[in-house]
């Protein structure tokens, strides 16, 4: 809320007074994409945590004993002389049509997305060119890859939210100072690879020209490249990772007074190094057990070991539709978005297995989207604690999601304060081509039971929902 205020200032207790706005607490679903030169090797093991693909170019260089798979990887794949930066004239896009992508995530029933704009390996996808040239204008595509994403998606506005995921390290970086790679290994910045390059174009080994010089890292070249997310691209979230040294306190301010004046409404997560500075909390591959009083967004990769593309992982162990929509339900019932990721291949294209998975979870998102979107959460539920059932409502209806099929034509015993009184409509929530179905319920001393034939979702699937329609 900004009751009360006439202008954001980088004082802590009133940025602590920013929120996340209605739009996105609305918006319940978004897509995360982890796209870069990490999808050229495009390889992670598969011992749960921390083998995440993206982080390649840190672990293959890293040969420590629980890592030494990814360094094995690199050389048994590209040999002794490859550098990680050699990878870039692979990373090329050459398939990638941004429209495919934007109608994906459309498909999936995703409200909003967020693009990896530049990862912890320092690679930006969009034009960095007065702080940095290590970007994709430069390098491997050679297109502004956030520019033709956010345009693709100019056709579903104002219903498709555009955010960039924004690393504020970059670790391969020796400007980044005592956060740089060459502190952490304790060895001497020139050591580390990417500071002699094979330029993709003449195939020298030169020093390596991405860097251009900067007194402050955070000043010179952070905070500008902020901004430009901000102002150049007008992001709509600004989904920071992990913190550390910032300068977000002045960014926010500025930002949010400019976002005021043009009637906007923008957001920005909790990884941005200031937690006053934060609009919701991000906890990773992982979920709260009951209702959160503050706004939280859960992200996940459909790959269960990894952001970025893995191809040592099988078709069959991407998250299925049947885990999307449940965990969607569950989050948002406990007042939650869900940030669902896949990490697309060099060429641009994606595993069809995650195409299929979401496609198919769209499918159900769209048809019963009245009962996650727009809707809050209800706080009894913590009390209820019942396995396999979540509660969402609106103004208007009040909705129960079963995450199983209640059995055949048996009574629903539900034990619990449900806002359900005489003359409320109960019917069942289905697929448009369903006719609704009137669903008889009586009241008790032990809560309320419901006649559901077994006719009225024979036909659903993934979860299976109840409305209450008040009076
Ligand atoms: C983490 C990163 O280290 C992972 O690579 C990934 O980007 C995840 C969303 O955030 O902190």
């Amino acid at each position: 809320s900004i009751d009360g205020l006439t202008e954001w200032t980088s004082d802590l207790s009133n940025l602590a007074r920013h929120e996340a706005p209605q739009w996105y607490d609305e918006a319940k679903f978004g897509i995360l994409i982890h796209w870069g030169p990490y999808s050229v090797p495009g390889w992670g093991n598969s011992t749960p945590y921390e083998s995440y693909a993206e982080w390649f170019w840190w672990y293959s260089n890293h040969q420590a004993a629980d890592k030494s798979d990814f360094y094995d990887y690199r050389l048994r794949t590209f040999g002794p002389d490859w550098n990680y930066d050699d990878g870039f004239v692979n990373f090329t896009a050459a398939y990638w049509d941004p429209k495919e992508w934007v109608d994906l995530i459309y498909d999936s029933g995703a409200k909003y997305f967020v693009l990896t704009t530049k990862h912890h390996d320092g690679f930006a996808l969009f034009n960095t060119s007065t702080t940095s040239n290590r970007n994709a204008l430069h390098y491997g595509p050679r297109r502004d890859i956030v520019k033709e994403l956010f345009d693709a998606a100019e056709t579903y506005q104002p219903s498709l939210r555009r955010g960039t995921y924004f690393s504020l390290p970059e670790w391969f970086n020796p400007e980044f100072g005592p956060y740089g790679f060459a502190q952490l290994s304790g060895n001497a910045s020139t050591s580390w690879p990417g500071i002699i390059a094979r330029n993709p174009y003449t195939g020298l080994d030169e020093p390596y020209t991405g860097l251009l010089p900067v007194d402050d890292f955070i000043t010179d070249l952070m905070v500008p490249q902020m901004d430009i997310l901000a102002y150049n691209y007008s992001t709509d979230i600004l989904w920071c990772d992990c913190g550390a040294a910032n300068g977000t306190a002045g960014f926010a301010a500025r930002w949010w007074n400019h976002a005021r004046e043009q009637n906007r409404q923008v957001t920005i997560n909790s990884r941005c190094g200031i937690p006053e500075a934060s609009d919701f909390d991000t906890p990773e591959y992982a979920t709260f057990s009951s209702a959160q009083l503050r706004k939280w967004e859960s992200n996940e990769g459909m790959d269960p070991y990894s952001y970025g593309y893995n191809r040592a992982t099988a078709s069959s162990l991407f998250m299925n539709a049947t885990t999307i929509v449940q965990d969607l339900v569950d989050m948002v019932s406990k007042n939650g978005n869900f940030l669902l990721d896949f990490g697309p291949r060099a060429d641009g294209t994606i595993v069809e297995a995650e195409m299929q998975n979401l496609r198919m979870a769209g499918k159900w998102i769209h048809s019963h989207g009245e009962a996650i979107f727009n809707t809050t959460y209800w706080f009894v539920m913590t009390e209820i604690a019942d396995q396999g059932v979540r509660f969402t409502q609106t103004n208007d209806a009040f909705y129960i999601l079963f995450l199983e099929k209640p059995a055949p034509s048996s009574d629903i015993h539900i034990n619990a304060p449900l806002p359900l009184l005489r003359g409320d409509v109960v019917t069942v929530v289905a697929d448009e081509n369903q006719p609704p179905s009137f669903i008889s319920w009586e009241s008790s001393d032990s809560g309320f039971t419901f006649h559901v034939p077994e006719s009225a979702w024979e036909n659903e699937t993934y979860c299976w929902v109840l409305k209450i329609a008040y009076k």
